[in-house]
């Protein structure tokens, strides 16, 4: 078997207050994107472990934001996911604060992945965190996920639209079925990381 781009993952802490943000010690890379999106999947599959990060099909499971220590030299880190219309007011200031207090600080955020379901077109609220991002000089690079639920024709014409609203910005698929993609996604994140 050829060996995994990661080798060695554990789960590392789950933060819910601004103030526990863990300091900066390794590189890190941050996911996020609408609840439900496909974060845990994808942390799960790019580091070959199966339960490491909560999979639901429950929307807005991931409710703090869960670091992961990989190969014992950088930070996964997943961040709640967003857009759950079931969240009260109270919880959507609670994540926004969380989640903005992440961002602006961690001196070792090295890059950002953006989850976008490949689905559907962009949706506003999308726009908006990539455009937060954009703001406040954070790189990331956008992943359009579940690419396993539409035709190869529809996926091309995802990745060239996308591409055209974020032209300075790396736009792939991803699919928790497609190995290559796990792979080439694996490496794209190290490169980022080393
Ligand atoms: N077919 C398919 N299903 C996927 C893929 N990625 C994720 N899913 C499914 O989508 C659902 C949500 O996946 P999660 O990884 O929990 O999503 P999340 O973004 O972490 O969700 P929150 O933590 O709630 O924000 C689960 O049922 C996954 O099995 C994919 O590439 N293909
Ligand atoms: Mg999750």
């Amino acid at each position: 078997m050829a060996t995994p781009v990661f080798q060695d993952a554990e789960f590392y802490i789950t933060v819910t207050k601004p103030e526990d943000i863990v300091k900066p010690v390794y590189p890190e890379i941050a996911f996020i994107g609408r609840s439900n999106v496909g974060k845990s999947s994808l942390i799960n599959t790019v580091l070959s472990r199966k339960n490491l990060a909560r999979i639901s099909s429950t929307p807005g499971k991931t409710r703090g934001i869960n670091y992961y220590l990989v190969d014992r030299k950088y930070f996964f880190v997943d961040l709640p996911g967003y857009g759950f219309a079931k969240f009260s007011k109270t919880e959507r200031l609670k994540w926004q604060n969380l989640i903005e207090s992440y961002l602006t600080q961690s001196k070792n955020l090295r890059i950002i992945c953006l989850l976008i379901d490949s689905r559907h077109d962009l949706m506003e609220i999308d726009l908006q965190m990539a455009r937060w991002l954009q703001y406040h000089e954070r790189p990331f690079f956008i992943a359009l996920t579940k690419t396993d639920k539409i035709s190869k024709n529809d996926l091309n014409k995802a990745i060239k639209k996308y591409k055209e609203y974020f032209p300075d910005h790396h736009v792939f698929p991803f699919s928790i079925k497609d190995k290559k993609l796990i792979k080439s996604t694996a490496l794209f994140i190290k490169k980022f990381l080393s």
